[in-house]
């Protein structure tokens, strides 16, 4: 398939998608966020991909959805618009995504950073939620997924009052994996995702399932969400194969069943 505003490839196990609308900083409009969900989809369909990265460009990861065209947008537009859906349909992604960043990552583009199961930052990473400048509040998930992660003081600075959070800062709050340098952010993002997608593939899906499900229910009942899963895992080929290899002290050989 053939994109206008986003680049796909395959790298070993993994699928790289580069946001490029360079001239716009990766702005995030109906169009690419329509190519970016197919281009997930995709992938998530591939049995050669185990993990995929989302990545922009050095001085933008994405600086935020496009305001050009939400300009205009009414309240219904923006209640009835595939926009919404497109961001959903990020969820419903079950191999992990790693967002590899660098400069802006900004409103909807620091959502999109966030939605990621794992994020690897370029030191010159600068994450921020300015909608306060627009007179909007974040509509991604941002007011929701930044608290989580930086703590009610932080977040409503950054939201509030439109407070940046350097690379260093977001990896002292756990908001991001790794700090790296300009010049390897993305292969470090890209080893990181080949070396899950090496691993028993339906064990990867259901572990990330499980640690999300941390995000949407209480102890007692997260827990017993991974108790299941766990259990599933023991249906698997893999499973068997996994703990026969411990044993045989050889290598194990993964086959996604
Ligand atoms: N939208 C459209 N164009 C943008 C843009 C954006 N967000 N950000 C930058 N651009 C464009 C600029 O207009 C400029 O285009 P030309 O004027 O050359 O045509 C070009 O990119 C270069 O930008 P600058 O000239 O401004 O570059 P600087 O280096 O001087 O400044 C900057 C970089 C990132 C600080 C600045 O561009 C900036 O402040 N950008 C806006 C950042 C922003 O406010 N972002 C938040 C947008 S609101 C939802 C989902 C998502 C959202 C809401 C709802 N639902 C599911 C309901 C998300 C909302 C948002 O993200």
């Amino acid at each position: 398939m053939s994109y206008e505003t986003i680049l796909t490839e395959i790298k070993g196990n993994v699928g790289l998608i580069t946001l490029n609308r360079p001239k716009a900083l990766n702005a995030l409009n109906s169009r690419v966020m329509t190519e970016l969900v197919a281009a997930l989809q995709q992938f998530e369909a591939d049995e050669a991909v185990g993990a995929m990265v989302i990545t922009g460009s050095v001085k933008a990861f994405a600086a935020g959805a496009d305001i050009k065209e939400m300009r205009d947008k009414t309240a219904v537009d923006m209640l009835k618009g595939s926009f919404v859906d497109a961001w959903d349909s990020i969820m419903q992604i079950s191999k992990p995504i790693i967002a590899a960043t660098s400069g802006w990552v900004l409103g909807g583009g620091c959502e999109l950073a966030l939605l990621c199961d794992m994020i690897v930052a370029g030191e010159t990473t600068k994450f921020g939620q300015p909608e306060i400048n627009l007179g909007i509040i974040p509509g991604a998930g941002g007011t929701q997924r930044l608290t989580r992660a930086v703590g009610k003081a932080l977040a409503m600075e950054i939201i509030l009052n439109d407070r940046k959070l350097s690379a260093k800062e977001a990896l002292a709050f756990g908001l991001v994996n790794c700090v790296v340098s300009v010049e390897h952010y993305l292969d470090e993002a890209l080893a990181l995702a080949q070396s899950i997608a090496e691993r028993a593939p339906v064990a990867v899906r259901l572990g990330k399932e499980a640690v999300n499900q941390a995000f949407e229910t209480g102890l007692t009942q997260g827990a017993y969400v991974e108790r299941r899963l766990f259990h599933l895992t023991f249906a698997t080929e893999d499973r068997t194969e996994g703990m026969s290899a411990f044993i045989e002290k050889r290598p194990a050989q993964w086959r996604g069943k």
